[in-house]
């Protein structure tokens, strides 16, 4: 067992099923002894989300909507309750984008469906960092992770709109880390390499995705969602208490290669 997260209290955004990213770093988490809140979006998904998080012993799943400022401000009520006022970690494990927007021209990209992938992806962040924020003063300091890709600050064919989504959540993370830092909060990003998760599943040119990261990247492999978690466990613990307002890649390296 990992250890080191005996007392630590968090909340995860994010989880859909088994294969989610979110997963991968709750399951870490929780081996630690850390005692973790999950949020879920839509009916579709409750049944799978509570079955997983009282798996790992959770007491508290809700729904949360992102786009809603009042879920978002219940979910951390709620928290608060359960938690007897303060959290230790969030982790902002979240990303939509219309499906057709991931597909074909950027340029061709809608006002409303920009707005849409930015707000889902990009604005949620900041919303939680806000409700997060008296509940981390509240036990000294607090650590927030969100989950980041190359596409945004290169161009990956197909990303489109979903770059300019990651693009924004980056710059968001950097000042975030300033405004919070100095009650201890600390923000930082993992940007990983492609996962087959239910989100990236659906994409056409996946299989192609990890060929080329199979003959590219330094290490020559993908990776997975547990290698994701160990990179979180890091980042959320005191082990990093010095580092905010950073991206560390869990992607065998490829964000290193020219070509
Ligand atoms: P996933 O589908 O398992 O997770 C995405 C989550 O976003 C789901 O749980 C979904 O319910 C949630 N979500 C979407 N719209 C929402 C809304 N309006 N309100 C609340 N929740 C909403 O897929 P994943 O790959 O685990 O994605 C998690 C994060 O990891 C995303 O930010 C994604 O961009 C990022 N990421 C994924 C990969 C990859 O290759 N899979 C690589 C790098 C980064
Ligand atoms: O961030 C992501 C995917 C996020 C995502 C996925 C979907 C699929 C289903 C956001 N919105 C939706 N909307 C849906 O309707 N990744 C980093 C994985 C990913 O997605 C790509 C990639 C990679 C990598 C899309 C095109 C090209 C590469």
């Amino acid at each position: 067992m990992p250890g080191g997260y005996e007392g630590k209290r968090g909340v995860v955004l994010g989880v859909a099923n088994r294969r989610s990213i979110a997963w991968g770093i709750a399951k870490r988490l929780a081996d630690g002894g850390a005692e973790l809140a999950f949020t879920y979006q839509g009916e579709r998904i409750e049944k799978n989300v509570r079955e997983l998080a009282d798996s790992v012993g959770s007491r508290l799943v809700t729904a949360c909507d992102v786009r809603s400022d009042e879920d978002v401000t219940r979910v951390f009520d709620e928290v608060a309750d359960r938690f007897d006022g303060g959290i230790d970690f969030l982790v902002h494990s979240v990303a939509f984008a219309a499906a057709e927007d991931l597909e074909g021209r950027f340029t061709d990209t809608p006002r409303d469906r920009f707005w849409l992938a930015l707000d889902v992806s990009a604005y949620s962040l900041v919303a939680c960092a806000r409700a997060a924020e008296p509940l981390m003063e509240a036990r000294g300091g607090g650590s927030i992770l969100t989950m980041t890709y190359l596409g945004g600050e290169r161009a990956v064919p197909h990303y489109n709109v979903m770059g300019v989504a990651k693009a924004t959540l980056d710059a968001s993370v950097r000042y975030l880390a300033w405004d919070l830092g100095e009650k201890n909060i600390r923000v930082n990003a993992i940007s990983a390499g492609p996962v087959r998760t239910l989100a990236a599943r659906s994409i056409a040119g996946f299989p192609t995705m990890e060929a080329i990261v199979e003959e590219r990247a330094p290490l020559h492999r993908h990776i997975d969602s547990d290698d994701v978690g160990a990179a979180a466990a890091y980042l959320l613990s005191d082990d990093a208490r010095n580092v905010t307002g950073t991206t560390l890649y869990v992607d065998s390296g490829y964000h290193a290669m020219g070509m």
